[in-house]
């Protein structure tokens, strides 16, 4: 991970490098690209920028700035509870020239309100305390990428400026057994009190965990399409028959070759969970794969579905918002550990709880196995 300077100087570097990584991955579509509707799960692109700005906007413009919003009304259109994601191809939000010209702005009057702020270690705002609220800025910025690359995966002949931002790459081979196994006993769980984290991976608090075993390295596509053919389960998706025998890649309309040593990615919940039952195996806990965190190859490349619900830690308190975890928590949303190849590295940490309902597939998803101990 990156060392995570809180100097006023890297916090505006940082929120630029954020900045170009959007621009980037906008950069080879035209407007109307950025318009369209591809998904009732997702929205169109320009809703995201918009949300992107206006997110910046109200944090570190409107709420730590105390300025006026720049165009009245418009933030409730981009706001994530209020509209789903199915309607956010008709709200009368920014588009085109306007849209950029937004990011612009509010960028101009971020940058002249950090000037004016104490954001140390000792200050009395919690927002402001340790650079809290530029970190949870930079963070989902980075999230609503991920999101974006979602999207791009429908988008025809939408061509990467990175080649990284194709899909996830093969790992090199790990050596040792298939399985890790992990003693038994209590382990920390949860962000510590210190550093940047959202309010779900708090408080740190000790769990008592039975002995089990996790596999090493997430599942490929090799593995998961023998499970498909050998079960006739659906295939990821983005991944089709190729006529004959074979499979193929059809992501942003391409017809490419299916590396069988990539982690697969693509899948549900369900078909996480069925795939680890054929193998004989399970879904691990969040707890469990936190606390085998540091053993595992390859994290990073694929989300991994946890059989765990999304639930609130013993003590948990809103911070700064309830509508980021506090309103998803329950038995609907499953979590999901790691990261994706799309994901940004400072998003990655032992402690970050992703989450999405059980039935999604459009997320990087993939899977880990784990089994008890002595099986
Ligand atoms: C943590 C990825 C589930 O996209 O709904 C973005 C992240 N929260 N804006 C989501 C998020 C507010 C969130 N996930
Ligand atoms: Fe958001």
């Amino acid at each position: 991970m990156r060392a995570q300077s809180s100097s006023k100087a890297a916090i505006a570097d940082r929120l630029a490098a954020a900045r170009r990584r959007t621009y980037e991955l906008i950069e080879p579509l035209d407007d109307e690209q950025l318009n369209r509707v591809y998904s009732p799960i997702l929205s169109p692109l320009a809703w995201d920028l918009g949300h992107i700005a206006n997110f910046e906007e109200l944090w570190l413009v409107q709420a730590i700035g105390k300025r006026e919003p720049l165009h009245g009304e418009l933030g409730r259109f981009y706001d994530a509870i209020e509209n789903p994601r199915k309607s956010r191809g008709e709200l009368p939000i920014l588009r085109d020239a306007e849209l950029r010209a937004y990011l612009a702005d509010v960028r101009e009057r971020t940058l002249e309100v950090l000037e004016e702020v104490e954001i140390g270690a000792d200050v009395d705002d919690p927002l402001l305390r340790e650079g809290f609220i530029y970190e949870m800025l930079l963070a989902h910025e980075q999230q609503h990428n991920e999101t974006m690359l979602q999207l791009m995966q429908m988008v025809d002949g939408y061509e990467p400026l990175h080649d990284a931002d194709r899909g996830p790459a093969a790992p090199p081979a790990p050596s040792g057994p298939e399985l890790v196994a992990v003693d038994g006993g209590e382990y920390e769980i949860g962000a510590p009190g210190a550093g940047f984290a959202y309010d779900n991976e708090r408080p740190r608090h000790s769990v008592v965990l039975d002995p089990f075993e996790i596999d090493r390295s997430p599942v490929t596509n090799g593995a998961y399409l023998a499970f498909v053919e050998e079960t006739d389960a659906e295939p990821p998706l983005y991944i089709e028959r190729d006529g004959s025998d074979g499979w193929v890649r059809t992501a942003m309309g391409r017809r490419d070759p299916v590396d069988p040593a990539q982690p697969v990615v693509h899948v549900s919940w369900h078909e996480a969970d069925a795939f680890a039952r054929w193998a004989g195996k399970r879904l691990p806990t969040e707890q469990e794969w936190e606390a085998a965190r540091g053993r595992l190859h390859a994290v990073g490349q694929a989300w991994e579905w946890t059989s765990s619900d999304f639930l609130a830690y013993p003590g948990f308190e809103p911070f700064p918002y309830r509508e980021y975890s506090e309103v998803f928590f329950g038995d609907e949303h499953k979590v999901l550990r790691g990261g994706s190849w799309a994901a940004d590295r400072d998003v990655i940490r032992p402690s970050f709880r992703n989450w999405d309902l059980p039935q999604r597939r459009q997320i990087f998803a993939g899977v880990r196995c784990a089994r008890d101990a002595g099986r």
